[in-house]
């Protein structure tokens, strides 16, 4: 019996664990301790002034806004854009200050050669983002902050 009061106990500790992933925590309720921030994050930069490696990156929805589809836009450097025009592009999400994971989205390309992808943030906070543009080996990456709001 005691046993099984006991795997109860860690089943709600579980769930409880997994409830900030589904409500929208405050600026106040980030008390979360662990700091998993990868070393060469720039969350300070904005999508604005994310141009590293030449990649020009827009955020057209602004404000982001949690649980819907907020468009980014990514364009290769001229010079890259035809030898890069079928390669892998993905964003990866994550909040610099809490260590729930990444999420994962993939850009597509439009004929104007500008790649899309839809970004949906699951929690109101500070997110990293940090775009990926990867053919035969060869990478273009950048990364920049944002705020996503209820
Ligand atoms: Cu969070």
């Amino acid at each position: 019996m005691a046993g099984s009061s006991r795997y109860l106990g860690i089943l709600l500790i579980v769930l409880a664990a997994g409830i900030p992933w589904i409500a929208a925590c405050s600026a106040q309720g980030h008390q979360h301790a662990a700091a998993a921030a990868p070393a060469d994050a720039h969350p300070e930069q904005t999508a604005a002034s994310a141009q590293e490696d030449g990649l020009q990156i827009k955020l057209v929805s602004e404000p982001v806004k949690i649980l819907m589809e907020n468009e980014l836009q990514i364009s290769l450097p001229s010079e890259q854009a035809e030898g890069m025009k079928d390669a892998v592009v993905t964003v990866k999400l994550s909040m610099p200050e809490m260590d729930h994971g990444e999420l994962l989205f993939s850009a597509e390309r439009g004929p104007d050669g500008v790649f899309t992808a839809k970004l949906i943030p699951t929690m109101v906070g500070r997110w990293v983002a940090q775009i990926v543009v990867e053919k035969d080996g060869q990478t273009i990456a950048s990364e920049f902050g944002f705020d996503a709001q209820p």
